[in-house]
């Protein structure tokens, strides 16, 4: 049976349930990804400021590493080609590019140094999201926004305000609004004794940055919460309760990354009420593996879960990011994988007659609907992902892996 016959016999089925399997592939092409660059060259960035740190660490020697910016745009292009549907791209600071010679600190970027970036976006006609880049630099080796240095302190306040310039930039050069996620890895090794001044500092901190006239239209401002990281395991500043609150009351966004709760706590329980009292959340899907180990993200149960609340409750409403680096395995397969799994966990979702399922529950017929969530797991959602990728140009089922194979063999193996 070809793709398309396939298709045909899994329209039918989902018909039967009250799905509409056409409606469903033409959603899942208006919901864009953000592509993290970091996953390509284990989020070193190329401002050579300093090491990976912060907490957060990448393990594995895979070769073939990019190197450069040329490397890694190669690297991205590639991968974004074998990904069907279009997606955005989400870079960090210490990924700027400069001219030869040319260097500026962190606290002095400027959009100019982002130009080809902007160059690769516009040749896909992709938008850009944007991360200051709190680690990896000398001036974050104890904290960053929390500082009690007040010099370093304002020294990350300036990096912060220099992102916000470069992401109203993104937005105006995409015609797309940018999302600027603030992270920072401060916090405590061991129990600290106050927790109130450095919170108090990073509140501080964020209205000073937040002060300065930006356009909200164009950049939406988020802040990502941690409950630990690597040597901060008592206490992270920028806990959940702290960001929540903040930007509740001051009209920002929260960033949920599904790595970053309790290891039984899930983030597609959260989507939901966040929802009901944000217009938009943005997430970092991500699969921690006994910690926020950023293993690539599967076609897993949580997975499944976060998509259907996305779908649930409104694609255009979530801004949706992966997070992960691996540098066990080849990195252009690591983004490819993810990404598809993201897409098609929301396929997933988008095959389910939810309506069907949420009247059920409204009845309480419990029994029925536990009865027909699970048939309907078995159902022929492959088919209708193999002519989702057939339609749009790219290769279905396994087919794109060997894309991957000659180009690790005839690029990326070249790279000593
Ligand atoms: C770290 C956060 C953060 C980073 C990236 C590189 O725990 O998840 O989002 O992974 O910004
Ligand atoms: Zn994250």
């Amino acid at each position: 049976m070809t793709i398309n016959e396939r298709y045909e016999a899994a329209r039918e089925a989902y018909k039967a349930v009250g799905v509409n399997t056409d409606e469903a592939l033409e959603a899942l092409k208006r919901i864009p990804i953000s592509m993290h660059c970091w996953q390509g060259d284990d989020v070193i960035g190329f401002d050579g400021a300093g090491g990976l740190s912060g907490g957060i660490q990448t393990t594995g020697n895979y070769p073939g590493r990019a190197r450069n910016p040329q490397e890694l745009m190669n690297d991205m292009g590639k991968a974004l080609s074998l990904i069907p549907g279009k997606h955005r791209i989400n870079l960090h600071a210490s990924y700027a590019i400069f001219e030869e010679g040319e260097w500026a600190d962190r606290d002095q970027l400027e959009p100019k140094h982002f130009a080809k970036w902007v160059e690769f976006a516009k040749e896909r006609g992709i938008g850009i999201d944007f991360n200051p880049t709190l680690f990896s630099h000398p001036k974050a080796e104890n904290a960053t926004l929390s500082s009690e240095d007040e010099e370093i302190r304002s020294f990350w306040i300036r990096h912060v305000q220099a992102c916000i310039r470069i992401s109203e930039y993104f937005a105006g050069e995409q015609g797309t609004p940018c999302t600027m996620n603030i992270w920072i890895p401060d916090g405590f090794k061991d129990v600290p004794a106050d927790r109130t001044s450095p919170r108090a500092r990073l509140k501080d901190s964020l209205d000073q940055i937040l002060s300065m006239d930006y356009d909200k239209t164009k950049v939406y401002v988020a802040v990502e919460s941690k409950v630990f990281g690597i040597g901060m395991e008592s206490c992270t500043v920028g806990s959940h309760e702290f960001y929540m609150n903040y930007a509740s009351k001051n009209d920002i966004l929260c960033l949920l990354d599904s790595g970053h709760y309790h290891p039984t706590e899930v983030v597609s329980d959260k989507i939901s009420s966040m929802l009901l009292f944000f217009d938009k959340v943005a997430l970092h899907v991500t699969r921690p593996v006994r910690w926020d180990s950023d293993h690539v993200v599967l076609f897993d149960d949580e997975t499944k879960e976060i998509a259907k609340e996305i779908i649930r409750g409104g694609a255009d409403r979530i801004l949706l990011a992966l997070d992960f680096f691996d540098a066990s395995i080849n990195r252009l397969s690591a983004w490819i994988v993810g990404m598809r799994n993201m897409q098609k966990a929301l396929l997933n979702a988008l095959l389910l007659p939810n309506e069907t399922l949420a009247r059920l529950q409204e009845e309480r017929e419990f029994t029925e609907q536990m009865m027909l969530q699970e048939e309907l797991k078995l159902y022929p959602v492959g088919d209708v992902w193999n002519y989702f990728c057939e339609i749009n140009g790219v290769p279905a089922k396994e087919d794109w892996f060997e894309e991957v194979r000659s180009y690790e063999k005839e690029v990326l193996l070249n790279r000593k």
